[in-house]
């Protein structure tokens, strides 16, 4: 861990931070509580999941492992998601951006947190490719000519490159609406209460829309070519970033069963982890190339785009992020000390991870 911090970026997360910079994050109230179940009041639960099936007790929590195996879960679960169907072009196009090697980070906040509250990893499984579908949507949209008019993303041509702007746009709507039916089926499918379904649809749909990306994205086109200051970017970054990062935790919790407080502990944990993913991303546009990266590095300086080493210095940036990684890991110090070790270990993950 150490010989990677220093190549990354030299993050201390046990360092205090020196940072001039105020840390605060400013988040609308979210709308989840459709139907809010009584808290309960310790959250010491741990799960009986895969995790502690497949790796025996004694054994060393290894990350690696963890994420080679739930990664393997999702594409799986995807692959049965999403077969090839009619009309064939769009379904090739939703399938050559799925399955173009992403990390899966968003699906396995899901099923860590399900592991959290003790849920059943199972039922918890269409939310976590649901919520990679629509992170897929986002990136074929991010990538559109309109947009970013980017040529490489996932180590490949982009979406539009290969299929053509509307079949790329209609590749991502295909992703985003099929998103959500898996989320309602598989709710049903396993008998989950409607409330949790419900209020894991709305969280989702907040994390997508208005309150999420598409405000992000609206708010970061504007800012193009106008002097962005810390608290726009950070608008930019909660909302196009971290949003969605924060409700695939969330949603694992929500269809889990999860207690509100447990809930809610988790949200403030990811809030944190997301705005962190897009420090992280910064960073490496900077000093990653584009290979290392699997799509366009460099990009943010040669457009002159905010960023936080822009705003911050890299310096104040690596403080930043490792006040990020801290306030994420106090979070789940409130829950039982085992179970939050794939939360734990992802959140050094994203910190420390060099694509
Ligand atoms: C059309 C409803 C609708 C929304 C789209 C285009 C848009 C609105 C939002 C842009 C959101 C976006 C692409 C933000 C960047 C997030 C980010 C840091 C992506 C990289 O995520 P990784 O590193 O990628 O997890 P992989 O490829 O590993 O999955």
């Amino acid at each position: 861990m150490a010989a990677k911090a220093r190549s990354f970026n030299q993050i201390n997360i046990n360092a205090t931070s020196s940072s001039k910079f105020s840390f605060k994050l400013h988040l609308p109230p979210r709308s989840t509580s459709l139907h809010a179940k009584k808290s309960t009041p310790s959250l010491v639960r741990c799960a009986p999941t895969s995790t502690s099936t497949v790796f025996k007790d004694k054994d060393p929590f290894s990350l690696e492992r963890y994420m080679a195996s739930k990664a393997m879960t999702v594409n799986e679960a995807l692959d049965r998601a999403l077969p090839l169907g009619h009309p064939e072009r769009l379904f090739e196009s939703m399938r050559y951006s799925l399955f173009a090697g992403g990390k899966r980070v968003r699906p396995m906040l899901t099923l860590a947190a399900c592991e959290l509250v003790g849920g059943d990893e199972a039922a918890a499984l269409p939310v976590a490719y649901a919520v990679e579908m629509v992170h897929t949507m986002s990136l074929i949209h991010d990538d559109l000519p309109c947009m970013d008019d980017d040529h490489l993303r996932r180590d490949r041509p982009t979406n539009h490159v290969v299929f053509g702007v509307s079949i790329a746009l209609l590749a991502g709507d295909a992703l985003l609406a099929r998103a959500f039916e898996h989320v309602a089926r598989g709710c049903t499918e396993h008998g989950m209460p409607a409330n949790c379904a419900l209020r894991a649809v709305a969280e989702l749909a907040s994390a997508v829309g208005t309150d999420g990306l598409v405000a992000g994205q609206v708010v970061d086109l504007a800012s193009d070519g106008t002097d962005v200051d810390l608290a726009t970017l950070e608008y930019i970054h909660v909302h196009k970033t971290a949003r969605l990062l924060e409700a695939a935790a969330v949603c694992g919790a929500i269809v889990s069963g999860g207690a509100d407080e447990e809930i809610e502990g988790i949200r403030r944990y990811a809030r944190y982890v997301g705005l962190l993913f897009q420090v992280v991303d910064d960073v490496l546009d900077v000093t990653r190339a584009s290979e290392q990266l699997g799509k366009t590095a460099g990009k943010d300086i040669a457009t002159d785009k905010a960023t936080y080493p822009k705003l911050m210095g890299m310096d104040g940036t690596l403080a930043y992020a490792a006040q990020l990684v801290a306030s994420a890991e106090a979070e789940l110090d409130r829950f039982d000390g085992t179970c939050t070790e794939p939360l734990r270990h992802l959140a050094h993950f994203i910190a420390y991870r060099q694509h």
